[in-house]
């Protein structure tokens, strides 16, 4: 039966197992939002405000489902707002797919109405990107999009598609659903990995990347358990092990406990599962020696190029986490390191503790109230800023998957991470952090929380300015303020006039009652947190920064 390229398409999609899309709309691709509609009870498909938060959108249900994130945009215009997202797949190694209306191919090469050559545009930022040609060929294109976004190191796909191939029509057989294809570790492997566990005197694990789900999480736990293992997470990693579980001591962010780093020096054999080891787990590849480390060095991962790739392990496992997670738990090995072991979780237990902060908001006691307060299955998703230093030492993850935060630093992704996960669990407490200069950079999904009922808490930590930023330069250039310093809106009218409620707190123990308040409201709610400027991160104050370079 022929049908149009739009049909064909969301046929291939329902073929897939897709739920849910993220869009925001465009003339170019109307045949793709036609045939959806005929499919509304078996595609949610969410309308966004803006090209950016349809994409993190769509990130993160890919990071809530390990299935695809899919968003629609259009031609060039739609495609550079969206590429944020894109991007920070690519580096969270998580599968998306991106679909990009295209001007049609008699038109190309000429400049045509936003025209852009969507293939290279996003060659190094895409896992990668394709244009369809021939309706005919749309579920195979389809199928190999959700195959490359799921295997090996997942990551986004985009595929570009011209008005032509959308409005033409096909006999087109139907491809078949993917199926993700995960390595795991040969025996040789494990059988060295025994060896090298039974030499060692001082093991630590970091844990982190993608392909985690609940049976890898739970197997992982049982491995640490019975290797009674000290496990620490990479950057933005840190739901992979209950934090409050005596194997957990802590994560290697920025700003990382310096008692941990100084054991991830002292330790003779690191187990790296699923992380990359990339520049803020490393500190720019400074806790650990480059390009042969002083440890043992046991790197497993499920994607063959990033093996060895920078740092030379001892035993390179090709494998996908759950896989080998599994077969860890099942070796056989009589842990002679319980005091190291105990020692890193005393240190962490003290790192965690709440910290004196200037002015009348402690960001530290709000983290720990959230942590003595929420489920352990809560949401917290975050973008970039100081407040995220807070957040990450302060609130303990205690289920998996709670974290949403881009390992790429992107600011404006805590708000629409948030939306997409409260669309996807509407049972869960879903909260979402921001700085005032992250929220403003997709603070307008907000009106789409409200649209589709998605009830978030943001929490808005105001200092009005770049903290960051800030924080750099006035420990490089002291006293010099550019660029940096921000005036900002009334953030609960703001909220207010969305149709959320807005709240604000200008002291730390006002925050329980306003929480409270929020979480009761049955619609999304915005608390608008005043922070003291000098309370730049939990170690210092801008103060300090600045005479210390005097
Ligand atoms: C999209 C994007 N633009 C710029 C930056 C650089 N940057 C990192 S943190 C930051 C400041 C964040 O400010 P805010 O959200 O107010 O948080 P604060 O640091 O003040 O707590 C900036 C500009 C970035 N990481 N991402
Ligand atoms: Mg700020």
């Amino acid at each position: 039966m022929a049908r149009n390229g739009g049909q064909l398409l969301v046929d291939s999609l329902l073929v897939q197992g897709a739920t849910h899309a993220f869009c925001v709309p465009g003339e170019s691709y109307l045949p793709i939002l036609d045939a959806l509609y005929d499919v509304r009870d078996r595609i949610r498909l969410i309308t966004c405000r803006q090209e950016g938060g349809a994409g993190n959108m769509a990130e993160a249900f890919g990071k809530l489902t390990g299935m695809p994130g899919l968003c629609f945009v259009t031609r060039g215009p739609g495609a550079t707002n969206a590429s944020i997202a894109v991007h920070t797949a690519f580096q969270d190694s998580t599968p998306m797919i991106l679909f990009v209306g295209q001007a049609e191919q008699a038109m190309l090469d000429r400049e045509a109405f936003q025209e852009v050559d969507f293939r290279a545009m996003f060659a190094p930022l895409a896992k990668w990107s394709a244009e369809i040609r021939d309706t005919r060929r749309i579920p195979e294109f389809v199928a190999r999009a959700f195959q490359t976004a799921t295997s090996g190191r997942p990551g986004p796909v985009v595929l570009s598609l011209p008005e032509d191939v959308l409005s033409g029509t096909a006999d087109a057989p139907a491809a078949r659903r993917y199926v993700k294809v995960e390595p795991s570790p040969s025996a040789d492997a494990m059988a060295q990995l025994q060896g090298l566990l039974e030499k060692a005197d001082r093991p630590f694990a970091i844990v982190g990347g993608p392909g985690w789900d609940a049976r890898a999480i739970k197997a992982l736990r049982l491995a640490a358990e019975m290797l009674d293992l000290p496990v620490c997470t990479s950057f933005r990693a840190k739901d992979r092990l209950d934090n409050t579980h005596p194997n957990y001591c802590g994560d290697l962010g920025i700003g990382a406990d310096p008692a941990l780093v100084e054991r991830i020096e002292q330790s003779d054999l690191l187990l790296v599962v699923g992380a990359r080891l990339g520049e803020m787990t490393t500190d720019g590849y400074s806790r650990i020696a480059l390009p042969v480390p002083k440890q043992a060095l046991v790197h497993v991962h499920p994607g063959a190029d990033e093996l060895n790739r920078v740092y030379q392990a001892s035993l390179p496992i090709l494998s996908g986490v759950g896989p080998f997670v599994h077969a860890l738990a099942s070796l056989k090995i009589t842990p002679r390191w319980a005091k190291w072991r105990r020692d890193a979780r005393a240190s962490y237990e003290a790192w965690k503790e709440p910290v004196s902060a200037p002015g009348d908001v402690n960001p530290s006691e709000i983290f720990r109230w959230l942590t003595d307060n929420l489920p352990a299955d809560a949401i917290l998703a975050n973008g970039a800023g100081n407040y995220a230093a807070w957040l990450h030492r302060f609130y303990l993850y205690r289920g998996f998957p709670t974290l949403l935060g881009p390992t790429s630093g992107a600011m404006g992704y805590g708000v629409p991470a948030a939306v997409a996960a409260k669309i996807l669990h509407p049972e869960r407490t879903v909260v979402a952090c921001a700085g005032d200069g992250c929220f403003l950079m997709n603070g307008q999904e907000l009106a789409t929380a409200v649209q589709y009922n998605a009830a978030i808490i943001v929490l808005v930590f105001d200092n009005a300015m770049y903290g960051t930023i800030r924080m750099h330069q006035e420990r490089e250039f002291p006293g010099r303020v550019s660029g940096t310093d921000l005036r900002n809106p009334d953030f609960a009218a703001l909220a207010e006039s969305y149709g959320a409620l807005g709240l604000r707190v200008n002291k730390t123990a006002e925050f329980a009652g306003a929480f409270e308040q929020a979480r009761k409201a049955g619609r999304p709610a915005l608390i608008h947190i005043e922070v003291d400027p000098e309370a730049i991160s939990p170690t210092t104050t801008l103060s300090k920064l600045r005479q210390a370079k005097h």
